[in-house]
C-alpha cells in the first residue's frame, strides 16, 4: 500500500508533460527576474521561517515549532518581511517558497499545493494602480516570452495562448457577487477569455494588512487577478495599511493578537511609509501557460492537500 502511494506521488516524474512544464517554469523565472531588475527591483533571499508569518484569511494546519525557547512558523507568505524590507530597499522581489498545510477539501481544486513558490513584489510609495499596471506588464510579457521561447513545448502540449491586451478588465467584488453569487470567481474565470481583476474586496474577506480605502469605508485598496478558461486565481495584492493605529484596529477586528506579529508591530510603531505589492503563484502560472487540468502536473514532487507526500 505504502509503495503504491509513493508511486502515485512521484508520478509526474514519469511524464513528458513535466519536462515541458519545467522548461516553461525556467522561462518564467528568468523572464521575471530579468524584467524586474531592468526596472530597478532588487531581489532579496527568501525567508523560510520566522516568528511572524501571514495569518491568511482561511484555516490551514499549524506549522509552528519551537527552537531555543522561541516559537517560529514556516513561511505562509513573506508579506511582513516585504513591507519592512521595502522601507530601506525601495523596490524588491523574491521567489518565496510558502508552506500552507491546506485542508483536504482543497485536494481536487486543481490549483492548490501545500508547498509552492510565489514571486512576491513590493514597492515603496506605490499605489494599487501602479501595481496593477506592473502586474499587467508581467502577465502579458510572460505570455509573449513563452510563445517565443517555448514554441516547441506549447506545440507538444497542444496549447494555444493569446497575449492578453492591456488594460485588463476591472470588476468590483460587490458587482461580481451581486451578478454571479458566491461562486463568482469560478463562474467568471470559466466565462472569460482574458485575465481580469477583482478589486475593492470587503474588509472581512482579507487579512489585516491590506489597506482600507480612505474614500470607501469597509472596502480595501486591493486586487486579485483571475486567469481565464477556468484556471482561477493568479495574483493577490494591494496597498498596505501603514499607520500603526489602523494596523492595530485591523488586527483586533480579526480577533487576532498583536503578540502574534510582535516584531512587525514593533517595526510599524516606529513608523512606516506607504507601500503596495502583490504575489504571483509560480506553479499556478505555469499550469495556466501549459493548459494543464491539475497543478500537480507542473512539479516533480507535488504536495497535494490532504494527500500523502514523500
Ligand atoms: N503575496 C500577497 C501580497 O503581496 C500576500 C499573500 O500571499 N497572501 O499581497
Amino acid at each position: 500500500m505504502e509503495e503504491l502511494i509513493i508511486k502515485e506521488t512521484i508520478e509526474p516524474l514519469g511524464k513528458e508533460t513535466l519536462r515541458a512544464a519545467l522548461k516553461i517554469n525556467g522561462t518564467v523565472r528568468s523572464y521575471f527576474s530579468t524584467f524586474l531588475r531592468s526596472i530597478g527591483y532588487l531581489e532579496i533571499p527568501p525567508v523560510i521561517y520566522s516568528t511572524a508569518t501571514d495569518p491568511l484569511n482561511h484555516p490551514v494546519f499549524d506549522t509552528t515549532f519551537e527552537y531555543y525557547g522561541r516559537k517560529y512558523s514556516i513561511t505562509k507568505s513573506m508579506i511582513f518581511h516585504k513591507q519592512i524590507a521595502v522601507q530601506h530597499l525601495d523596490k524588491i522581489f523574491t521567489f518565496s517558497p510558502n508552506v500552507r498545510l491546506e485542508t483536504a477539501d482543497k485536494a481536487s481544486t486543481g490549483r492548490h499545493l501545500s508547498e509552492f513558490t510565489q514571486i512576491d513584489i513590493e514597492c515603496l510609495r506605490a499605489t494599487r494602480d501602479d501595481m496593477i499596471s506592473l502586474a499587467e506588464d508581467m502577465i502579458s510579457g510572460i505570455v509573449a516570452e513563452v510563445e517565443e521561447k517555448n514554441y516547441h513545448e506549447l506545440l507538444s502540449l497542444k496549447r494555444t495562448l493569446n497575449i492578453p491586451r492591456k488594460p485588463f478588465l476591472r470588476i468590483k467584488y460587490k458587482d461580481a457577487l451581486g451578478k454571479y453569487g458566491k461562486n463568482f470567481e469560478n463562474v467568471l474565470s470559466a466565462k472569460m477569455s482574458d485575465p481580469f481583476w477583482i478589486i475593492d474586496i470587503p474588509i472581512n474577506e482579507r487579512e489585516f494588512y491590506d489597506r482600507e480605502d480612505p474614500n470607501n469605508a469597509g472596502y480595501l485598496l486591493d486586487m486579485d487577478l483571475i486567469y481565464p478558461e477556468g484556471f482561477g486565481e493568479a495574483i493577490s495584492g494591494g496597498e498596505r495599511e501603514f499607520e500603526i493605529n489602523k494596523i492595530l484596529q485591523r488586527v483586533s477586528l480579526k480577533g487576532q493578537s498583536p503578540d502574534q506579529f510582535k516584531w512587525f508591530i514593533e517595526a510599524a510603531s516606529r513608523g512606516l511609509l506607504p507601500s503596495a505589492g502583490f504575489g504571483i503563484g509560480i506553479e499556478r502560472l505555469v499550469r495556466y501557460l501549459c493548459g494543464f487540468p491539475k497543478i500537480e502536473m507542473v512539479t516533480p514532487f507535488p504536495k497535494v492537500p490532504g494527500k500523502y507526500s514523500i
